[in-house]
């Protein structure tokens, strides 16, 4: 805040940046999809988004992904907590034969996550639009307590099949539980945390995901962690004894969230991201990806909020500016939303980016894995999307980009009602 002045606080108040976190957790079959959806419905979160780890990854990272986040905007404003949830495909022939997807999908389908209290005290919590007071402390109780890491022994020898074929594979069906693997911060720069975190002697990942630091304004999401800690884990030998080890399944992530981009936006976003990839790939050694990233950003991008809004790149809340006195916010029909914006009749406030990356959320998954794990790219994948998640699962997934496109519609709705007249 000292760095940045008024400016720091654009994107969210400091109270909100530092309350807010995201965690992640990984269940193994689309029942257990379910289970964590009821969960969190007690909370007010619902799912929201698709990613498709599997194809944006090299290594083996055989999950379909989604969020559960509030997705009222007075609701976001209190508690923004969102919890990353990805579910292992089993039955995608890249990573496991038929023998291993039924052992799999046994050894999910016989261990229990979350308690029937915990779900029925959820499910009551939807209906009655909240729970009383100790109610809501045992739900509370129950809910962290599924979340912890087990202490109950794992099978070496399956646990070892899973992982020759993906770490994350072994992570969420080698072990009897899920946890929450990291509880992700925001800040307000992270390269600045980058720094400093570097200099304390934590080994970060090499870079920061997501967009470049540039002179524009912030989009979407960047992100950077640090590797996993070996944690005792106790295992069950072959041989029926149990003896102790160490895993590293929980680590730490950083984030600093900038505007939500439209449907448009987010193509161009893609598109530079694949730009700034090939310019990478012909630069002499040494460059960085950052460094290019940033010049394909200054070509494309505009530099300023405004030109975002005018653009159709980024999503905003409009609203009509508190007239000064003597001034009239009578412009007469016909304006559009270019005159209103510059004659300062209309305030634009950068709508924040609730959601993930694909890309980023494969590379954190990747600064974890110390093996490539094997994946058969010769064999047929299975197709997933947010309607084909959302049908496997049997709850409805939305769509990101609807939610702040519904949030933008609505605010231009209501200038629009304040000034008498349609915008253009
Ligand atoms: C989730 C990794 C993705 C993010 O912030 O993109 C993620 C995981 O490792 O289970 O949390
Ligand atoms: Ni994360």
């Amino acid at each position: 805040m000292a760095a940045h002045g008024a400016d720091a606080e654009r994107l969210g108040s400091i109270s909100r940046v530092t309350a807010e976190r995201h965690g992640a957790i990984r269940v193994g079959s689309p029942a257990e999809m379910a289970q964590v959806a009821r969960l969190f419905a007690g909370f007010g979160m619902h799912p929201v988004g698709f990613y498709d780890l599997r194809d944006a990854s090299a290594s083996s990272v055989p999950v379909v992904s989604t969020a559960f986040r509030p997705t009222d905007v007075d609701e976001l404003a209190r508690n923004p907590f969102r919890v990353f949830t990805s579910m292992l495909v089993t039955d995608d022939r890249r990573f496991f034969d038929a023998p291993t997807q039924e052992r799999l999908e046994a050894f999910v389908a016989a261990r229990e996550l979350f308690s029937p209290e915990a779900l029925a005290l959820a499910d009551r919590s939807v209906v009655e639009g909240g729970l009383d007071s100790d109610a809501a402390e045992r739900f509370l109780a129950l809910a962290t307590a599924s979340f912890a890491l087990s202490t109950e022994p794992i099978d070496r020898a399956w646990y070892d099949h899973l992982e020759a074929i993906s770490a994350v594979a072994a992570d969420i069906g080698g072990v009897p539980a899920t946890h929450i693997n990291h509880l992700t911060p925001r800040v307000l720069d992270i390269d600045d945390l980058y720094a400093r975190m570097s200099a304390l002697g934590v080994t970060m990942i090499p870079e920061i995901q997501g967009p470049p630091r540039w002179e524009g304004p912030d989009v979407l999401l960047r992100q950077t962690s640090f590797r996993a800690l070996a944690e005792p884990r106790t295992f069950r030998e072959p041989d029926g004894t149990t003896a102790s080890g160490e895993l590293r399944v929980r680590f730490g992530e950083v984030e600093q969230r900038g505007i939500a981009l439209t449907a448009a936006g987010r193509d161009l976003y893609d598109a530079m991201t694949a730009e700034a990839d090939r310019r990478l790939a012909d630069a002499p050694q040494g460059t960085t990806r950052v460094a290019v990233a940033a010049e394909v950003w200054r070509e494309h991008l505009p530099r300023t909020e405004t030109g975002l809004a005018l653009a159709g790149l980024g999503f905003f809340r409009f609203r009509v500016a508190e007239p000064p006195a003597g001034s009239s916010t009578d412009v007469g029909s016909g304006a559009t939303l270019a005159t209103l914006l510059e004659s300062g009749v209309l305030v634009a406030e950068p709508i924040v980016y609730e959601d993930f990356l694909p890309r980023s959320a494969a590379g954190i998954f990747q600064s974890n894995l110390t093996d490539e794990g094997s994946r058969d790219d010769d064999q047929l994948g299975t197709p997933y999307d947010l309607d084909r998640l959302s049908e496997v699962v049997g709850i409805a997934i939305a769509d990101p980009t609807d939610l702040y496109g519904a949030q933008q519609a609505a605010s231009l709705a209501e200038a629009e009602a304040a000034l008498g007249h349609p915008v253009d």
